[in-house]
């Protein structure tokens, strides 16, 4: 199935494939390159990831009901998106803090190293020695700003990782566009894209893909894909959590030799 216009057709597909075992799909689009195929990206569900998912949820909440307990900032009960929201209006630098301590929970660690996703990469990547590039990132998108979002970029000029690197993107909950799922521009990944400051001219016309997602998936991406944010335009005051993984192969010469000179 192709939901692309005819200009990427000829050089894009788009797999849907459902799993033997389970009924959950696996979507993915790869590049045709002369007689060989590239993937651009894969979303598969994981194994065991829901439970680590949910761990680290609630030691968001836990975190959040210490910084509101000290700074004496009323909240629901049960901690909920609209909580931290108000939270975030009233004391911006806080919030942000608190995220970026989450980025060192033990909680994230034990879900960006969990075994099944780390074997997934490998065998679906054909990755031989895949290792974090860089620490795991937690990032919270709140409703209606827009000033948080990564506007189109390429991955691999920030990052310098090995020439086979990807991204792994795991959202906290279910992310439909309302909740500003990731745009993806299929057919992008074989090019050096120029830049300034990271973000690609406006001027260039992309596809964009969005792509939906269930908690408990994970979506890896050529960090040569051009990727953006979405918009997080939820009604409900509803805030995206996502973790992010850059991952590299040290199986590839060319990255260990740079790394080690
Ligand atoms: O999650 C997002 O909205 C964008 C993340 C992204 O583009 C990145 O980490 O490279």
């Amino acid at each position: 199935m192709n939901r692309h216009s005819s200009r990427v057709e000829s050089i894009y597909d788009l797999i849907l494939q459902p799993s033997v075992l389970k009924n959950f799909a696996i979507r993915y689009a790869r590049l045709q390159i002369g007689q060989n195929y590239m993937k651009e990206y894969e979303i598969k569900q994981i194994d065991g990831l829901i439970p680590l998912i949910q761990d680290l949820v609630l030691e968001i909440k836990t975190l959040y009901s210490r910084l509101f307990v000290l700074y004496g900032f009323r909240h629901e009960t049960l901690i909920c998106d609209k909580d931290i929201y108000r939270f975030y209006k009233e004391n911006q630098a806080k919030q942000h803090a608190g995220v970026k301590m989450l980025r060192n929970s033990v909680s994230l660690l034990k879900l960006s190293s969990h075994p099944p996703l780390w074997d997934h990469l490998k065998e679906s990547w054909g990755m031989v020695h895949p290792i974090l590039e860089a620490q795991p990132i937690l990032r919270c998108d709140l409703p209606f700003e827009s000033s948080l979002r990564f506007l189109r970029h390429q991955d691999y000029p920030y990052n310098r990782g090995s020439t086979n690197s990807i991204t792994v993107w795991i959202p906290l909950q279910d992310v439909d566009s309302e909740l500003g799922a990731l745009l993806v521009a299929p057919g992008t990944s074989q090019h050096n894209y120029p830049h300034q400051n990271g973000l690609i001219d406006s001027s260039i016309d992309f596809q964009w893909e969005q792509l939906p997602m269930r908690m408990g998936e994970v979506l890896s991406f050529s960090q040569r894909l051009v990727h953006e944010s979405g918009v997080n335009n939820s009604r409900h005051s509803k805030i995206r959590f996502t973790a992010i993984l850059r991952v590299s192969d040290y199986g590839n010469n060319n990255y260990i030799q740079r790394y080690t000179e």
